[in-house]
């Protein structure tokens, strides 16, 4: 305990002294009015003598705890100006960095980048992540996959050399004569290499279906009359350079004799963007065309499949990923491949 003696002319002065020197802890222990000593106390003005104390330990303690509270409350408003510049400008930067540097890694182009970045709010929290998936898949769309509602349903494979037309309807031939037990047959008119025709018809008697050779687009009617009771005719053709117009000729004579079910534009996801986009517009004079995707196990980026759909508003049907016939062919799930994108 600290015990003081304090005067002042008034007992106000006397509590600011008090309180500036014990704090606002002290306690008046006692106070009275007084003269100064001697003859001259006695005509000077009576004072006020006031005994003060304070517990210092108390106040110690006290003023610890407020000392500490104030560092607390000082702390705490530093941590709330970091959660909210981080909230306002670095999260929304990091999230929009990370996303956008990993589909750029996939190889999405610019264009579709852009279109998100524009369409999306990076500051919706989790959100956004649905929102690019929603556009994603807007984008795709639905797969456009073989169905038997005519007999027989015709599907032309059309597209550059070498892509994987032949192998691809093998897989594909394979998979509905013993997976949906449909009656398939093969129909080709690639004449231009023996060896294709031999390559088509090898898959054939291993299957067990027949395969119909063409030589001109002329002899396609009365060979499909002759198929009428299968299910499914899946038809080969040479692969084309897109370039040369003369070798696109065939197709389209082709197509002014006869109605196919379906139209496949075979492409390899090794290609460029540029390429693949080029390919699809060469064929625009065909009303309308699936894109089917092979090759995807020769490529570490699966960007190029919504890049072609983002600029040529087509679908895409089945996508190959390998040689082996008939298992290394699936349906194109638009679902798993924006979660694949997003890794989610
Ligand atoms: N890695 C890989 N190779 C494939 C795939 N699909 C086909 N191939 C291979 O690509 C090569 C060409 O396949 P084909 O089916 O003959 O290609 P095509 O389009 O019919 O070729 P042309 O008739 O000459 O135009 C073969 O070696 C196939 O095994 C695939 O998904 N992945
Ligand atoms: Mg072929």
């Amino acid at each position: 305990m600290k015990v003081k003696k304090y005067i002042a002319e008034d007992m106000q002065k006397a509590f600011s002294m008090i309180k500036e020197d014990l704090g606002k802890d002290a306690v008046i222990l006692s106070s009275q009015r007084v003269r100064k000593r001697g003859l001259k106390g006695y005509f000077s003005k009576p004072v006020f003598e006031v005994i003060a104390a304070v517990d210092e330990d108390k106040s110690k303690t006290r003023f610890n705890d407020e000392l500490n509270i104030k560092k607390l409350e000082f702390k705490i408003n530093e941590l709330q100006d970091l959660l909210i510049s981080s909230s306002k400008n670095g999260d929304k930067s990091v999230s929009d960095h990370i996303l956008v540097q990993k589909l750029k890694e996939e190889g999405i182009s610019d264009k579709v980048i852009e279109l998100i970045k524009n369409d999306v709010n990076f500051d919706d929290d989790e959100l956004y992540v649905d929102k690019i998936s929603d556009i994603m898949l807007g984008i795709l769309g639905q797969p456009d996959l073989i169905k038997i509602e005519t007999r027989p349903t015709t599907v032309l494979f059309i597209g550059p050399t070498g892509v994987g037309k032949t192998t691809t309807i093998a897989k594909l031939a394979a998979n509905l004569v013993l997976k949906e037990k449909c009656r398939v047959a093969l129909l080709t008119m690639d004449t231009y290499r023996i060896a294709a025709v031999e390559q088509l018809k090898k898959y054939g008697d291993i299957l067990g279906i027949p395969t119909t050779v063409i030589n001109s687009p002329l002899e396609y009617t009365s060979a499909i009359k002759e198929l009428k009771d299968y299910d499914v005719v899946l038809i080969d053709t040479a692969g084309r350079n897109h370039k040369n117009e003369y070798q696109l000729d065939e197709i389209k004579s082709l197509l002014k004799i006869s109605k196919m079910s379906k139209i496949y534009l075979v492409l390899s996801l090794t290609a460029k963007d540029r390429d693949l986009i080029d390919i699809v517009n060469r064929y625009d004079f065909i009303d309308d065309f699936t894109i089917l995707f092979t090759k995807q196990d020769e490529t570490a980026s699966i960007g190029g499949i919504i890049n072609i759909c983002f600029s040529t508003g087509k679908k895409i049907s089945y996508v190959t990923n390998g040689q082996r016939v008939p298992d290394d062919i699936m349906v194109f799930n638009p679902k798993q491949y924006v979660n694949a994108l997003l890794r989610r």
